[in-house]
């Protein structure tokens, strides 16, 4: 089973800035710590960030037919990009959307994602765990399915 992890703009910051809010990890820490999970699981990851929304598009783009399922922070686009959105639900996969902080506690114009509704589900304000977490529940759904 391979899954794609696509992370959004600016992750690549954390552990330099606004430790309270996203916590202390590095994206790498975190990467390390899924790459870990993954190979107890025996499921192989492709891990990508971009500050790019048309990356982020081309990732999921080729992603079709190589994983069965995306694990997605989208970070600011979550709350703007209709194109991110679209290319999730015209890719198909499986997708679950993952935030460190939790939007609905912060700014109101945090508290909409565009994405949401084109994911099997939403995970918010569990820092890095909510990575892990998501990948447990897409390994369990694409076991059952
Ligand atoms: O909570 C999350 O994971 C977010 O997706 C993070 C985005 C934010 O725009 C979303 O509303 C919620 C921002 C990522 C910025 O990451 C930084 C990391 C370190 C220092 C500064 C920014």
């Amino acid at each position: 089973m391979n899954i794609l992890i696509l992370h959004g703009p600016n992750l690549n910051l954390l552990g330099t800035r606004e430790p309270e809010v996203y916590g202390s990890l590095t994206l790498e820490e975190i990467n390390a710590r899924l790459e870990e999970y993954a190979r107890q699981r025996g499921v192989t990851l492709r891990i990508i960030q971009s500050n790019h929304e048309g990356e982020l598009i081309d990732a999921l783009h080729r992603a079709r037919g190589q994983v069965q399922g995306v694990v997605i922070n989208p970070g600011g686009y979550t709350h703007t990009s209709v194109a991110l959105r679209d290319a999730i639900a015209a890719v198909g996969l499986p997708t679950i959307e993952v935030h460190l902080s939790n939007i609905a506690a912060r700014e109101p114009f945090r508290h909409r994602s565009l994405i949401a509704p084109v994911c099997v589900g939403q995970i918010s304000g569990l820092g890095w765990l909510g990575y892990r977490l998501a990948l447990e529940a897409l390994i369990e759904e694409l076991a059952g399915a």
